[in-house]
């Protein structure tokens, strides 16, 4: 008797699409899959046009174009699958393949991030690079499998900036007593304390009504995210003081990957790694874009030249961390 079977299932690895026609009389090596498709899911908490979600987008088209349309790479935009920190445990336990996230909620998990997000721990955005595609990169993009994690590709951040809805901020005096919302870490919180603010952390996107609503008065952001989340628009103050680059990160479920074979495990970290260039061409026109619309729409943009004394009031944070952080800071600093 012929018996055709149809199964659709998400596992927790990866939601495999098979389709096969089964004769019972056949014995099980004769039987033939017709078709075998890998279908898996990335969650991404910016828009569709922002320069992160297009670096997906160039990941997934890449790892489709190389397997000839057998593994596709689902790319899910604005949170559709949780804020960062839940996307991150998901893909934690297998429930979302990928996630594209800024490393500081991820240094929950894994606290040796903390080194690659301290306050003016680079220099610039060349030594910022140098790092991330150089050993220190490569480590500790390693690093993540203890936790569950396969590390895979960075992208390009920019700097983050304080911004608020009372008053300009020219100096780390004038962020006293205000409550400044922080992604989801205890180093940002420490950071933000150290200034003597109110440090509040928050889901990304939870941010707006909280400007509005007056639970918090502040944030910190580059400016594609100040201008695409139109945080602009009720927190008008953006002081460029750049305290932090915070690189983004692509991370895939170890448990995920783990069920895929070697060769495409290996097409897939592959792909990753070549999607970066896209992704950092992609962003200097978006926050040239980004820094236009904010300043036509009025905000008092305050540029800060010398930013020695920002530094100083940081510096409590570093002597906080452990001597791994310390020993890593080390690093990084030496290759500026
Ligand atoms: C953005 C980053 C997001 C998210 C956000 C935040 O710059 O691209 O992934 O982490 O910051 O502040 O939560």
């Amino acid at each position: 008797m012929k018996r055709c079977v149809l199964a659709i299932g998400i596992s927790a690895a990866a939601a495999v699409f098979f389709f096969g026609c089964t004769n019972k009389a056949e014995s099980p090596a004769t039987q033939t899959a017709v078709e075998q498709k890998i279908v898996l899911r990335l969650a991404e908490t910016h828009p569709i046009d922002y320069p992160t979600t297009k670096g997906d987008l160039e990941f997934a088209r890449l790892v489709a174009e190389r397997s000839n349309g057998r593994i596709k790479i689902e790319v899910y935009p604005d949170a559709q699958l949780g804020q960062e920190k839940e996307a991150i445990e998901q893909v934690q336990f297998g429930g979302i393949d990928f996630t594209r996230v800024s490393i500081s909620p991820l240094a929950s998990f894994a606290s040796q991030f903390d080194a690659l997000q301290l306050p003016y721990v680079f220099g610039s955005s060349d030594h910022e690079w140098k790092v991330l595609n150089g050993p220190i990169g490569d480590e500790m993009l390693a690093s993540l499998e203890p936790a569950g994690f396969i590390g895979l590709s960075w992208f390009e951040s920019g700097a983050r900036n304080f911004y608020n809805t009372t008053h300009p901020i020219k100096s780390p005096d004038d962020l006293k007593g205000l409550r400044i919302r922080v992604q989801q870490s205890d180093l940002m919180v420490g950071m933000v304390n150290s200034l003597g603010a109110i440090a509040v952390p928050m889901a990304y996107g939870e941010v707006y009504s909280g400007l509005q609503t007056g639970l918090i008065e502040g944030a910190e952001n580059n400016w594609p995210s100040y201008m695409s989340t139109g945080h602009y628009e009720v927190a008008k103050y953006y002081t460029l003081d750049e305290h932090t680059r915070v690189p983004e990160i692509t991370i895939g479920s170890k448990i995920s990957l783990g069920k895929l074979s070697a060769a495409d495990r290996s097409l897939i970290m592959k792909a990753a790694k070549d999607s970066m260039p896209y992704q950092i061409s992609q962003w200097s026109a978006y926050k040239k874009t980004a820094e236009d619309k904010v300043r036509a729409a009025g905000a008092v943009i305050t540029p800060v030249p010398d930013k020695s004394a920002f530094r100083a009031a940081m510096s409590p944070v570093y002597e906080k961390q452990s001597t791994e952080v310390r020993e890593l800071v080390k690093r990084i600093q030496d290759m500026e």
